[in-house]
Protein backbone atom coordinates (compact mmCIF):
# COMPACT_ATOMS: atom_id res chain seq x y z
CA UNK A 1 0.00 0.00 0.00
CA UNK A 2 1.11 3.39 -0.97
CA UNK A 3 0.76 6.40 1.80
CA UNK A 4 1.17 10.17 0.21
CA UNK A 5 1.13 13.22 2.52
CA UNK A 6 1.11 16.45 1.76
CA UNK A 7 2.23 18.90 4.28
CA UNK A 8 4.71 21.58 5.11
CA UNK A 9 6.75 19.90 7.45
CA UNK A 10 7.92 16.41 5.80
CA UNK A 11 10.94 16.30 7.59
CA UNK A 12 8.51 15.44 10.63
CA UNK A 13 7.46 12.08 8.48
CA UNK A 14 11.08 10.65 9.21
CA UNK A 15 9.42 9.43 12.83
CA UNK A 16 8.43 6.87 10.63
CA UNK A 17 11.08 5.31 9.64
CA UNK A 18 11.41 3.68 13.61
CA UNK A 19 9.98 0.54 14.33
CA UNK A 20 7.46 -1.58 12.85
CA UNK A 21 6.79 0.87 10.24
CA UNK A 22 10.08 1.34 9.49
CA UNK A 23 10.42 -2.53 9.14
CA UNK A 24 7.30 -3.04 6.80
CA UNK A 25 8.61 -0.16 4.49
CA UNK A 26 11.87 -2.05 4.30
CA UNK A 27 10.07 -5.37 3.49
CA UNK A 28 8.38 -3.55 0.76
CA UNK A 29 4.60 -3.70 2.44
CA UNK A 30 4.13 -0.03 2.72
CA UNK A 31 5.61 2.92 0.74
CA UNK A 32 5.07 6.17 2.60
CA UNK A 33 5.97 9.65 0.42
CA UNK A 34 6.00 13.54 1.51
CA UNK A 35 5.09 16.18 -0.53
CA UNK A 36 5.89 19.37 0.09
CA UNK A 37 3.04 21.72 -0.08
CA UNK A 38 5.12 25.13 0.04
CA UNK A 39 6.37 23.85 -3.38
CA UNK A 40 3.25 24.73 -4.78
CA UNK A 41 2.75 28.40 -2.76
CA UNK A 42 1.72 31.44 -4.30
CA UNK A 43 4.14 34.31 -5.46
CA UNK A 44 7.72 34.53 -4.46
CA UNK A 45 6.77 34.02 -0.41
CA UNK A 46 5.07 30.86 -1.88
CA UNK A 47 2.39 31.69 0.35
CA UNK A 48 0.22 29.09 1.48
CA UNK A 49 -2.32 30.46 4.10
CA UNK A 50 -3.96 34.05 4.25
CA UNK A 51 -6.51 35.86 6.45
CA UNK A 52 -9.91 35.36 6.92
CA UNK A 53 -12.54 37.02 4.98
CA UNK A 54 -14.79 38.77 7.55
CA UNK A 55 -11.68 38.75 9.79
CA UNK A 56 -11.04 36.80 13.04
CA UNK A 57 -7.84 35.59 14.47
CA UNK A 58 -5.07 33.42 12.90
CA UNK A 59 -4.45 32.68 9.23
CA UNK A 60 -6.84 29.76 7.10
CA UNK A 61 -5.24 27.42 4.59
CA UNK A 62 -5.77 28.72 1.23
CA UNK A 63 -7.41 26.15 -1.42
CA UNK A 64 -5.07 26.56 -4.52
CA UNK A 65 -1.93 25.22 -3.02
CA UNK A 66 -4.01 22.04 -1.85
CA UNK A 67 -5.78 21.90 -5.13
CA UNK A 68 -2.63 22.12 -6.96
CA UNK A 69 -0.70 19.56 -4.86
CA UNK A 70 -3.66 17.39 -4.82
CA UNK A 71 -4.02 17.51 -8.69
CA UNK A 72 -0.25 16.43 -8.63
CA UNK A 73 -0.15 13.50 -6.46
CA UNK A 74 -3.70 12.15 -8.05
CA UNK A 75 -2.62 12.64 -11.27
CA UNK A 76 0.75 10.26 -10.96
CA UNK A 77 -1.43 7.80 -8.44
CA UNK A 78 -5.05 7.79 -9.61
CA UNK A 79 -7.15 5.82 -7.01
CA UNK A 80 -5.43 7.29 -3.83
CA UNK A 81 -8.22 7.65 -1.23
CA UNK A 82 -7.70 11.43 0.03
CA UNK A 83 -8.54 12.52 3.24
CA UNK A 84 -8.08 15.71 5.22
CA UNK A 85 -7.28 15.67 8.95
CA UNK A 86 -9.45 17.80 10.77
CA UNK A 87 -10.71 17.95 14.46
CA UNK A 88 -14.09 18.30 12.44
CA UNK A 89 -14.02 15.05 10.74
CA UNK A 90 -15.41 11.36 11.75
CA UNK A 91 -13.72 9.97 14.64
CA UNK A 92 -11.15 7.49 13.69
CA UNK A 93 -11.81 3.81 15.48
CA UNK A 94 -10.23 0.50 14.93
CA UNK A 95 -13.23 0.02 11.91
CA UNK A 96 -12.19 2.93 10.22
CA UNK A 97 -8.78 1.88 9.82
CA UNK A 98 -9.47 -1.59 8.92
CA UNK A 99 -11.72 0.05 5.98
CA UNK A 100 -8.63 2.36 4.91
CA UNK A 101 -5.92 -0.51 4.96
CA UNK A 102 -8.55 -2.33 2.37
CA UNK A 103 -8.24 0.96 -0.02
CA UNK A 104 -6.30 0.06 -3.30
CA UNK A 105 -3.85 1.50 -4.07
CA UNK A 106 -3.82 3.66 -0.74
CA UNK A 107 -4.06 7.04 0.54
CA UNK A 108 -3.25 10.64 0.64
CA UNK A 109 -3.34 12.45 3.63
CA UNK A 110 -3.90 16.03 4.03
CA UNK A 111 -2.37 17.74 7.32
CA UNK A 112 -2.58 21.08 7.55
CA UNK A 113 -1.38 24.04 9.72
CA UNK A 114 -3.23 27.17 10.97
CA UNK A 115 -6.13 27.64 11.88
CA UNK A 116 -8.08 25.58 9.35
CA UNK A 117 -9.06 25.29 5.61
CA UNK A 118 -10.67 27.41 3.22
CA UNK A 119 -14.12 25.63 3.23
CA UNK A 120 -13.94 24.90 -0.52
CA UNK A 121 -10.99 22.40 0.25
CA UNK A 122 -13.42 19.84 1.63
CA UNK A 123 -15.25 19.40 -2.20
CA UNK A 124 -11.92 18.36 -3.43
CA UNK A 125 -11.18 15.92 -0.42
CA UNK A 126 -13.09 12.26 -0.35
CA UNK A 127 -13.37 11.99 3.58
CA UNK A 128 -12.36 13.57 6.72
CA UNK A 129 -10.96 12.24 9.81
CA UNK A 130 -10.38 13.38 13.35
CA UNK A 131 -7.99 11.45 16.23
CA UNK A 132 -10.32 13.09 18.93
CA UNK A 133 -11.56 15.56 20.59
CA UNK A 134 -8.79 18.57 21.50
CA UNK A 135 -6.80 20.94 19.16
CA UNK A 136 -3.41 20.66 17.82
CA UNK A 137 -1.47 22.51 15.85
CA UNK A 138 -0.99 20.45 13.09
CA UNK A 139 -2.26 17.72 10.85
CA UNK A 140 1.06 15.80 10.68
CA UNK A 141 0.97 14.00 13.89
CA UNK A 142 -2.71 13.06 13.49
CA UNK A 143 -1.83 11.78 9.80
CA UNK A 144 1.23 9.44 11.49
CA UNK A 145 -1.47 8.39 13.85
CA UNK A 146 -3.64 7.07 10.97
CA UNK A 147 -0.38 6.02 9.02
CA UNK A 148 0.25 3.53 12.11
CA UNK A 149 -3.07 2.43 13.04
CA UNK A 150 -3.42 1.36 9.04
CA UNK A 151 0.14 0.05 8.62
CA UNK A 152 -0.22 -2.47 11.18
CA UNK A 153 -3.41 -4.09 9.81
CA UNK A 154 -1.77 -4.86 6.50
CA UNK A 155 -1.00 -8.42 6.03
CA UNK A 156 2.40 -9.33 6.81
CA UNK A 157 3.23 -6.16 8.66
CA UNK A 158 2.69 -7.88 12.17
CA UNK A 159 4.66 -11.00 13.15
CA UNK A 160 1.48 -12.79 14.93
CA UNK A 161 -1.86 -12.26 13.42
CA UNK A 162 -3.09 -14.01 16.58
CA UNK A 163 -2.28 -10.63 18.72
CA UNK A 164 -4.07 -8.93 16.26
CA UNK A 165 -6.85 -10.79 16.73
CA UNK A 166 -6.93 -10.66 20.36
CA UNK A 167 -6.37 -7.11 21.21
CA UNK A 168 -9.02 -4.63 22.46
CA UNK A 169 -11.33 -3.30 19.37
CA UNK A 170 -9.80 -5.93 17.03
CA UNK A 171 -12.93 -7.92 17.39
CA UNK A 172 -15.21 -4.94 18.51
CA UNK A 173 -14.78 -6.51 21.89
CA UNK A 174 -13.79 -4.36 24.88
CA UNK A 175 -10.77 -3.57 26.80
CA UNK A 176 -7.89 -6.33 27.25
CA UNK A 177 -7.55 -7.93 30.03
CA UNK A 178 -4.34 -7.73 32.77
CA UNK A 179 -1.03 -8.50 31.19
CA UNK A 180 1.96 -10.11 34.02
CA UNK A 181 5.21 -10.67 33.13
CA UNK A 182 8.13 -11.70 35.41
CA UNK A 183 8.71 -11.17 38.41
CA UNK A 184 6.13 -13.20 40.08
CA UNK A 185 6.22 -10.24 42.95
CA UNK A 186 6.97 -6.90 42.38
CA UNK A 187 6.89 -4.40 45.48
CA UNK A 188 4.36 -6.60 46.93
CA UNK A 189 2.15 -7.21 43.91
CA UNK A 190 1.86 -11.05 43.45
CA UNK A 191 0.62 -12.07 39.48
CA UNK A 192 -3.03 -13.57 40.26
CA UNK A 193 -2.58 -17.41 40.88
CA UNK A 194 -4.87 -18.32 38.22
CA UNK A 195 -2.41 -16.87 35.44
CA UNK A 196 0.56 -19.57 37.06
CA UNK A 197 -1.79 -22.40 37.58
CA UNK A 198 -1.62 -23.48 34.14
CA UNK A 199 -4.94 -24.56 34.03
CA UNK A 200 -5.83 -23.01 30.46
CA UNK A 201 -9.53 -22.86 30.50
CA UNK A 202 -9.59 -21.38 34.03
CA UNK A 203 -7.24 -18.79 32.44
CA UNK A 204 -9.44 -17.80 29.31
CA UNK A 205 -12.07 -17.98 31.76
CA UNK A 206 -10.73 -14.92 34.09
CA UNK A 207 -9.37 -13.23 31.15
CA UNK A 208 -12.86 -12.82 29.38
CA UNK A 209 -14.37 -11.54 33.16
CA UNK A 210 -11.56 -9.14 33.36
CA UNK A 211 -12.05 -7.66 30.62
CA UNK A 212 -15.97 -7.74 30.50
CA UNK A 213 -15.28 -5.69 34.22
CA UNK A 214 -12.66 -3.26 32.76
CA UNK A 215 -14.61 -2.65 29.83
CA UNK A 216 -17.70 -1.68 31.78
CA UNK A 217 -15.77 0.45 34.56
CA UNK A 218 -13.87 2.24 31.55
CA UNK A 219 -15.46 2.33 28.70
CA UNK A 220 -19.28 1.33 29.25
CA UNK A 221 -19.56 3.14 25.74
CA UNK A 222 -18.08 0.19 24.03
CA UNK A 223 -20.68 -1.80 25.55
CA UNK A 224 -22.99 -3.05 22.72
CA UNK A 225 -26.38 -1.87 23.49
CA UNK A 226 -29.00 -4.63 24.08
CA UNK A 227 -30.95 -5.69 21.09
CA UNK A 228 -34.50 -4.24 21.48
CA UNK A 229 -37.41 -7.02 21.16
N1 LIG B 1 -5.66 19.63 13.61
N2 LIG B 1 -7.63 15.39 14.37
C1 LIG B 1 -5.54 22.04 13.03
C2 LIG B 1 -6.18 18.74 14.57
C3 LIG B 1 -6.69 17.40 14.20
C4 LIG B 1 -7.33 16.48 15.08
C5 LIG B 1 -5.46 19.30 12.21
C6 LIG B 1 -5.19 20.94 14.03
C7 LIG B 1 -5.83 20.44 11.27
C8 LIG B 1 -5.48 22.76 10.73
N3 LIG B 1 -6.65 16.80 13.02
N4 LIG B 1 -5.21 21.68 11.68
N5 LIG B 1 -7.60 16.63 16.38
O1 LIG B 1 -6.26 19.09 15.72
O2 LIG B 1 -7.22 15.60 13.12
Amino acid sequence: MQVHVITLFPEMFTALDAGLIGRARQQGLLSIHTHDLREHGLGSYRQVDDTPYGGGSGMVMRPEPLAAAIDAVTAAMPGLLTILMTPQGELLDQLTARELAGHQPGLLLIAGRYEGFDERVRTMVDRELSIGDYVLSGGELPAMVVIEAVARLLPGVLGNPESLREESFGDSAGLEYPQYTRPEEFRGMRVPEVLLSGNHAKIREWRADESRKRTARRRPDLIPERRKP
